[in-house]
C-alpha cells in the first residue's frame, strides 16, 4: 500500500495559537486616566475645530454622538456640541505602548506590533496557563487593567485575520475566541466588510455580485475573484474559508516615511503650494535623516488633498544621477504633475518616500517602535 507523506510546515496553520490584542479608544483612554475630570464625558484627541483639526480618537461617550476617528472637528462638534477636545500627546502614548509590549513579552517574543495600541502575538509556544491562549488573554487584559490602568479587547483564533476580527467583536474590555473547530461555522455569518482591505469601494463590487457574508464569497470561484479584484482575490478566496497562513513578523520593517500637512485655510494658488511643499520637504528631510542609516528611498511621493477631501497621489523613480533625496525641486515637479487632476484648492498637502532597507541583515534589526 502507497503511503503518502504530506510535506506539512512545522505548525499547521489550525495549530497556531494568535491573539490580537488593542486598546479600547487609545489615546482618549489615557488622557481620561491622566485627568479624572475628563472620565464619563465626551471626549475627542485630536486638532482644534478652528484650525480645521481632525479626530484622531473618541471617548465611546463621544461615540453615541457618531463621532469618529478621521473625522473634521468641526463635525464632530456639530454632532456633540459639548464635545471636549483635547490636545495629543504622543510622548505619552509611547509611553503606555512600551508598557503593554513589556506585558506581552512575559508571553512571547513573536510580537507583531501594527499601531502603538495594537499587536498580534504568537502564543503557540507559551507554556503559561496551561498552554491556553483564551486564558494567557484574560490575564493579560486583567495586567493591563492593573498596571496600566486602561482596557483593551483581545481576539484568540489560529491566525491573524480570524484574530483581529475577534478583538472587535466584544470591545470595548472584552474578548472573543474563535477556536480552530469553530472557524468553518464562524465565518459562514461574517460579513465580508469586516475583511481587513475590504473598504467601501470592495464592499460596494462585491454588493453588487450578490456577495455580502463569507458563505456568499465561498460561492464565488477563484478565477472570477482574481479576475476582479488581481491578487488580493486570491485573498478573498482564503480568507473567506477562515484561511490565513501569514506569519507573526516581529520586526515589521518601514516602506515609507512621510510628512503631511493640513493647512490653517485652503490654499488656491499653485504657487502658494509649491512654497509650502519646501518647508514639508524641509520636515521630511529631518526625519529621514534619523533613519537614514539603515534606509535607502527609490521613491519620492507626493499626497494632495482638495478642498471637496478627494485626494490624489503621485510619485516618481529616484534617478541616479546623484541628485539630493529631498530636493525640493522635485517634490515641486511632482505637485505640479499631480495638482491638475483635481484643479481645485488644496486642504492637505504631504510628501514622502518609498523606503527599501540598505541590507538583508538590516532588515531583521529594524523596528518600526
Ligand atoms: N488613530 C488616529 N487616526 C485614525 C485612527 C486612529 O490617529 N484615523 C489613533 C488614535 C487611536 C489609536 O490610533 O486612539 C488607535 O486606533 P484604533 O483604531 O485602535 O482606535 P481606538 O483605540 O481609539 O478605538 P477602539 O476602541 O475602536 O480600538
Ligand atoms: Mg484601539
Amino acid at each position: 500500500m502507497a503511503r503518502i507523506v504530506a510535506d506539512l510546515p512545522a505548525k499547521a496553520d489550525t495549530q497556531r495559537k494568535i491573539l490580537h490584542i488593542d486598546a479600547d479608544a487609545f489615546y482618549a483612554s489615557v488622557e481620561m486616566r491622566e485627568r479624572p475630570e475628563l472620565r464619563g464625558k465626551p471626549i475627542a484627541v485630536g486638532g482644534k475645530a478652528n484650525r480645521r483639526g481632525v479626530v484622531a480618537t473618541c471617548s465611546y461617550e463621544a461615540r453615541k454622538f457618531g463621532v469618529r476617528s478621521a473625522m473634521a472637528t468641526s463635525r464632530a462638534m456639530a454632532l456633540c456640541p459639548e464635545l471636549i477636545i483635547v490636545a495629543p500627546r504622543f510622548d505619552l502614548y509611547k509611553e503606555v505602548s512600551r508598557q503593554f509590549h513589556q506585558i506581552f513579552r512575559d508571553y512571547t517574543r513573536l510580537i507583531e506590533p501594527l499601531s502603538l495600541d495594537e499587536a498580534f502575538l504568537d502564543v503557540s509556544d507559551c507554556p503559561r496557563c496551561c498552554g491556553s491562549a483564551t486564558l494567557m488573554a484574560e490575564e493579560i487584559i486583567q495586567r493591563v487593567r492593573k498596571e496600566v490602568h486602561l482596557t483593551v479587547s483581545a481576539g484568540v483564533a489560529p491566525n491573524k485575520f480570524l484574530a483581529k476580527v475577534a478583538s472587535d467583536w466584544n470591545k470595548p474590555d472584552g474578548i472573543f475566541t474563535i477556536s480552530p473547530d469553530k472557524v468553518a461555522q464562524f465565518v459562514l455569518g461574517l460579513p465580508v466588510c469586516k475583511i481587513n482591505g475590504v473598504g467601501k469601494v470592495t464592499a460596494k463590487t462585491l454588493r453588487k455580485m450578490g456577495v455580502v457574508t463569507c458563505a456568499d464569497l465561498q460561492r464565488v470561484p477563484l478565477a472570477e475573484l482574481l479576475k476582479r479584484f488581481g491578487n488580493y482575490g486570491k485573498r478573498l478566496f482564503e480568507v473567506a474559508r477562515g484561511v490565513d497562513n501569514r506569519p507573526i513578523q516581529p520586526s515589521r520593517l518601514r516602506k515609507s516615511i512621510s510628512v503631511e500637512h493640513t493647512f490653517p485655510q485652503d490654499i488656491a494658488e499653485l504657487s502658494t503650494m509649491l512654497e509650502a511643499m519646501d518647508g514639508i520637504v524641509a520636515e521630511l528631510d529631518r526625519r529621514f535623516d534619523k533613519i537614514a542609516k539603515s534606509y535607502f528611498p527609490v521613491k519620492r511621493l507626493v499626497k494632495i488633498k482638495y478642498r471637496d477631501f478627494s485626494q490624489t497621489t503621485r510619485e516618481k523613480a529616484i534617478g541616479t544621477s546623484g541628485e539630493r533625496w529631498c530636493d525640493p525641486r522635485q517634490f515641486r515637479q511632482l505637485i505640479e504633475a499631480a495638482w491638475p487632476r483635481g484643479a481645485q484648492p488644496v486642504r492637505l498637502l504631504g510628501a514622502g518616500l518609498r523606503l527599501q532597507p540598505c541590507s538583508p541583515e538590516d532588515s531583521s534589526q529594524i523596528l518600526l517602535m
